[in-house]
C-alpha cells in the first residue's frame, strides 16, 4: 500500500474512512444546507457560466481595442489575448442564490489600468440594445478604490470586476497565475488585484477532496453568519479566512466526509494554541521586495491574536483585524457549536440546532451604542459609511479601555441603511448633521427616544422630499458589574470623531457621524426580524412598593 500523502505542515490526525453513521449524518447535513437555500439551481449555475463566457469575449475585444489604439500591428493585436479569472465564493465553489461573481481581468503588458477604465465600461454599455431589456445595469466604475473596481449587474448577476496587467506579451486561454515570477514589476494595486485569485486557486490545490471542503465551508459560512461572527472589517474572520480554517481541518482528516470536518472544526480550532498561526503550507520566499508575514521579523505581526495565513506568495495574515474581544466571542461560539455538533454526531441532535440565529439584539445586551453616518447624496454616502465602518473596530477597542465602566463591547457585523426624506433643504441639512428636528417626518426611521416607528411616507411625499442617506451601526455594550451612575463615553467618542473627521474626503457640510447610547428597548425596529420570531426587548415595568 502506498504511504498516505501529507497535506499541509503536519501529518494527518486520522486517515479513517467514514462510518455508515457518519455518511448518514453527512447526508442530513447536505439536506439541511439545501433547506437553508445554500445551493442555487442548475439553471442559475448555467447563467453564471454564460455570463463568464460573455465577459471572456469582451475581455479579448477590450485587449484588441487597446492594442490597436496603440498602433500595434494586426498580428500582435490579435495574439495579445486576455483572460478572465474568478476569486471569492464563486471560485471556491460555494456560491448561493444571492452571491456575486468576483472576476479578475488579466491583460498583457501594453494595457494599463487607465485603459481598463476607459475602454471596458463602453464595451459593457454596448451590450444594451434599444427596445430590448438591458443586459448591463447599475454600472459603477470606482477607479480610485483600494482595489480599483468596476461594479455592475449583468443579466441579473452582480459582478465585481477588477483588473491586472502582467509584464508579458501574451495572455493565452490556458494561462495560469501560480508562477510568482509573474508578480515582478507589478504595482501595489496590481498585486492586490491578482492576490484574490492566486489565494483561492492555491487553497483548492491544498485540500485533499475539494467537494468535501466545499460542503463543509458552506456549513461553516452559514453558521458564522447566523452567529454574527462573519466580517473582516468588524474584527471577525472574512470569507477567505473561514475558507482557510476549513481547508486546514480537511488536511488533518483527508478521508473524512464534510459532517466530520465540521465537527472537528469546532473542537480543534476552539482549542487551538493561538497565536500559533494556521498555515496551509510552509511560508514561501519570493522574488519581490514585499513583506511576507513573519512575527520574528515584524513586531506588528507578533500582535496578531488568531493568525490565519494566506498560502500564495506573498503570504499575509487574513485576520489582522481580530481584537481581544472578537477573539473571545469567536472562541465562545466555537465552544457552543462544538457541544451542539457532538450531540449531532452521536445521534442526539439535528443540524438545524447548529444554525440558530444569534440573539444580539433580542437578548444579549441592555445597552447599545449606535453610530449614525449620514450624507447628503448617495455616492458620498457609500464612501463615508465605508470609512466610518472601517473605524468601528477601533471604537470598540477604545470603549474597552474604559474597563471601570465597560466590561465588553461587540460590534454587530452588518450596517442598516435607509433614506430619510425631509420637507425642505434646511431640515435635510439638520437631519444630516445629526440634529433633532421637531416633528420631522422620519421616513423609514424610528424614534430612538420612544422606540416608536413612524409611518411610511407616501410616494408623493418622497418625491417632493429632500433625501438624506443614513447608515447605522450598532455596538452591544456590557457594563462593568457594579457600575453606577451615568455612563460616560465622551473620551472614546471624541477619539472616534477625530478618526472619522481625519478622512481626506471629509466635508462638514456633507458628512456627519454621531454616537448615541440606547437602552435595548429603544432599539429601532430595523434591528429585528419579526418574521423570524424576534421579539423586541420591552421596557421593564417598575413596581411600586
Ligand atoms: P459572497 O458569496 O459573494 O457573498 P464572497 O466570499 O465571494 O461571498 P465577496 O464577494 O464580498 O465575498 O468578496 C470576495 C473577495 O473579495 C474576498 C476578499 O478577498 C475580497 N474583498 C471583498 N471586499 C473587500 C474589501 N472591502 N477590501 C478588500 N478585499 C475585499
Ligand atoms: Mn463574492
Ligand atoms: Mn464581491
Amino acid at each position: 500500500q502506498e504511504p498516505a500523502r501529507q497535506w499541509g505542515v503536519t501529518p494527518a490526525i486520522s486517515y479513517n474512512r467514514p462510518t455508515d453513521q457518519e455518511i448518514k449524518i453527512n447526508n442530513d447535513l447536505i439536506e439541511q444546507l439545501k433547506a437553508m437555500n445554500s445551493f442555487e439551481s442548475a439553471e442559475e449555475s448555467q447563467k453564471r457560466v454564460d455570463v463568464l463566457k460573455r465577459l471572456q469575449k469582451i475581455t479579448e475585444e477590450f485587449v484588441r481595442q487597446v492594442y490597436s489604439s496603440k498602433n500595434q500591428n494586426e498580428l500582435t493585436t490579435n495574439s495579445a489575448g486576455g483572460k478572465v479569472f474568478t476569486y471569492g465564493s464563486y471560485r471556491l465553489g460555494v456560491v448561493g442564490p444571492g452571491s456575486d461573481i468576483d472576476t479578475l481581468v488579466v491583460a498583457p503588458k501594453l494595457v494599463t489600468r487607465e485603459d481598463f477604465f476607459k475602454f471596458y465600461p463602453p464595451l459593457l454599455k454596448a451590450l444594451n440594445k434599444p427596445n430590448e431589456p438591458p443586459v448591463i445595469e447599475e454600472l459603477a466604475p470606482v477607479p480610485d478604490a483600494f482595489v480599483p473596481i468596476i461594479k455592475f449587474v449583468m443579466s441579473g448577476i452582480s459582478i465585481d470586476l477588477i483588473f491586472c496587467r502582467l509584464g508579458i506579451a501574451q495572455v493565452p486561454p490556458d494561462m495560469t497565475l501560480e508562477d510568482k515570477n509573474l508578480l515582478r514589476g507589478l504595482d501595489e494595486k496590481e498585486l492586490r488585484s491578482l492576490n484574490g485569485t492566486r489565494v483561492t486557486d492555491e487553497i483548492l490545490t491544498l485540500v485533499p477532496v475539494p467537494a468535501v471542503f466545499k460542503h463543509a465551508l458552506r456549513a461553516i459560512k452559514i453558521w458564522a453568519k447566523c452567529r454574527a461572527i462573519y466580517g473582516n472589517v468588524y474584527g471577525f474572520p472574512g470569507g477567505v479566512a473561514w475558507a482557510m480554517l476549513v481547508a486546514r481541518i480537511c488536511q488533518l482528516y483527508p478521508s473524512a466526509v464534510s459532517a466530520v470536518i465540521v465537527s472537528k472544526f469546532f473542537r480543534i480550532l476552539g482549542q487551538w494554541n493561538w497565536p500559533q498561526p494556521v498555515l496551509l503550507k510552509p511560508i514561501e520566499d519570493g522574488p519581490l521586495n514585499v513583506r511576507v508575514w513573519n512575527p520574528r521579523l515584524y513586531p506588528s505581526d507578533k500582535n496578531h491574536l488568531m493568525p490565519i495565513i494566506t498560502p500564495a506568495y506573498p503570504s499575509m495574515c487574513s485576520t489582522h483585524n481580530i481584537t481581544p474581544s472578537t477573539k473571545a466571542v469567536i472562541l465562545g461560539e466555537m465552544a457552543k457549536a462544538a457541544d451542539i455538533v457532538d450531540r449531532i454526531i452521536t445521534g442526539n441532535g439535528t443540524w438545524n440546532q447548529l444554525f440558530q440565529r444569534h440573539t444580539f439584539f433580542t437578548k444579549d445586551y441592555k445597552y447599545y451604542l449606535t453610530v449614525k453616518a449620514s450624507a447628503r447624496d448617495q455616492e458620498q454616502s457609500v464612501k463615508w459609511s465605508g470609512l466610518v465602518e472601517s473605524k468601528i473596530r477601533h471604537l470598540v477597542m477604545k470603549l474597552e479601555m474604559l474597563s471601570e465602566v465597560i466590561a465588553s463591547a461587540r460590534p454587530y457585523v452588518k450596517p442598516f441603511e435607509k433614506v430619510q426624506y425631509c420637507r425642505n433643504e434646511d431640515e435635510a441639512h439638520k437631519i444630516a448633521m445629526g440634529q433633532h428636528v421637531p416633528d420631522s417626518p422620519p421616513a423609514e426611521a424610528a424614534n430612538p427616544a420612544t422606540g416608536e416607528t413612524a409611518g411610511e411616507l407616501s410616494e408623493q411625499e418622497k418625491e417632493g422630499g429632500v433625501p438624506v442617506w443614513i447608515t447605522t451601526f450598532h455596538i452591544g455594550i456590557e457594563l462593568t458589574p457594579g457600575m453606577v451612575g451615568q455612563v460616560n463615553i465622551s473620551w472614546p467618542a471624541q477619539e472616534f470623531y477625530i478618526m472619522c473627521h481625519n478622512w481626506e474626503g471629509y466635508d462638514e457640510q456633507m458628512h456627519c457621524v454621531k454616537l448615541e447610547l440606547l437602552r435595548n428597548f429603544n432599539l429601532p425596529d430595523e434591528c429585528f426580524d419579526f418574521g423570524k420570531g424576534d421579539t423586541k426587548p420591552s421596557k421593564p415595568i417598575v413596581k411600586r412598593k
